[in-house]
């Protein structure tokens, strides 16, 4: 199995976010691709290798454009006004306040294409995400020329971002553009299965309305957990996407058992749409001691869940997302991994 990873993503390294009235380090930091690279080498599970640079226009098959420009050129103007920590935003439309139109200035413009306080514009930020992009891109290419399984460790993550919205630790979408790029190298359907324990909003705005795109999607259930404003069971996509959305919202303190049971239901729907091929965002922040997360699954789980996926019996690349429990993220991300193998060599 190929493992693409850059050491770019060390260069999204975000000083704080708000977490409970405080400001805090931030949970999405390099040590998470530290962590995950020194275990998929000393469990011998692949060959590493870089991202080839990213084509002309790949990033545009997902994102708005402006958006696009917005990310690239948001340092240097929060810079050129003077100031000195990361770039966040500070408030958000209510209803009955515009849509319709961008403000001019950073500030206004970084209201506009965010969701959360908790995902910091660095100096470092548009290298580091157009380079985790390319590392999706790069496994999409494999398996697109014929890899069973290919691992991208993608970061900074990417499902909470979408058409033209960052927020979530996510600024482009990883998984959605890797599932277009499939698309565009022939597969006539590819499924979408996101693991992470947070819903993926931004996936989910992203396909929406398609039918050659399944998104299912396993998470805390937004009455109690982020991002709140998606990731409810009645969203079933719209228009020709109607029934190509499944969320299975779980509640708090969800353990292996009822995870796996809703896993399969999630795998179920999959075969019935018969794949060309399937990404999977792999969140591990599922794990009982993650720090943000309320599911309960030990690591023992894992490799029983990569096993299951495996069993879908398709071409599969693995998207790494979230996982925030530094110390056992690198050893849960390897057990799936095994766990997958053990049923696609
Ligand atoms: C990104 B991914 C915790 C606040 C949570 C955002 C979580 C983003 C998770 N107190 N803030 O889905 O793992
Ligand atoms: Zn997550």
């Amino acid at each position: 199995m190929d493992i693409v990873f850059s050491e770019k993503h060390g260069l999204q390294d975000g000083r704080a976010e708000l977490v409970n009235g405080e400001l805090k380090p931030c949970f999405e930091a390099p040590v998470r691709a530290e962590m995950v690279r020194a275990a998929l080498a000393s469990h011998d599970l692949g060959r590493f290798r870089d991202p080839d640079p990213l084509p002309e226009g790949a990033l545009a098959r997902i994102h708005d454009p402006a958006f696009l420009a917005f990310l690239e050129g948001a340092w240097d103007r929060w810079s050129a006004a003077g100031r000195t920590w990361d770039a966040l935003p500070l408030n958000w439309r209510a209803k009955g306040m515009r849509f319709d139109r961008a403000p001019d200035s950073i500030d206004g413009q970084l209201s506009h294409y965010s969701f959360d306080a908790g995902t910091p514009i660095t100096a470092g930020t548009w290298a580091a995400v157009t380079s985790s992009a390319a590392v999706a891109l790069t496994g999409a290419g494999l398996v697109a020329g014929g890899a069973p399984v290919a691992f991208s460790l993608c970061r900074p993550p990417g499902h909470h971002a979408g058409t033209a919205f960052y927020g979530g630790y996510c600024f482009l979408n990883n998984a959605a553009l890797a599932v277009q790029a499939l698309r565009d190298a022939g597969a006539e359907r590819v499924a979408l299965l996101d693991v992470d324990y947070h819903h993926g909003n931004g996936s989910q705005e992203i396909f929406y309305g398609r039918d050659d795109v399944l998104f299912v999607s396993l998470h805390g259930d937004p009455m109690f957990e982020f991002p709140f404003f998606l990731g409810h069971a009645d969203e079933t996509g719209e228009g020709a996407g109607e029934g190509f959305n499944l969320n299975l919202p779980l509640p708090a303190g969800t353990g292996w058992p009822d995870y796996r049971t809703a896993l399969e239901h999630g795998l179920a729907r999959i075969r019935d749409f018969a794949p060309d091929a399937v990404v999977v965002s792999l969140g591990l922040d599922t794990f009982k001691a993650d720090p943000i997360s309320q599911f309960k699954l030990e690591s023992e789980s894992y490799p029983e869940m990569g096993g299951l996926v495996a069993g879908l019996g398709r071409p599969t690349l693995l998207v790494m997302e979230g996982g925030y429990a530094v110390d056992d993220l690198g050893l849960n991300t390897a057990r799936f991994v095994e766990g997958f193998r053990q049923v696609v060599g």
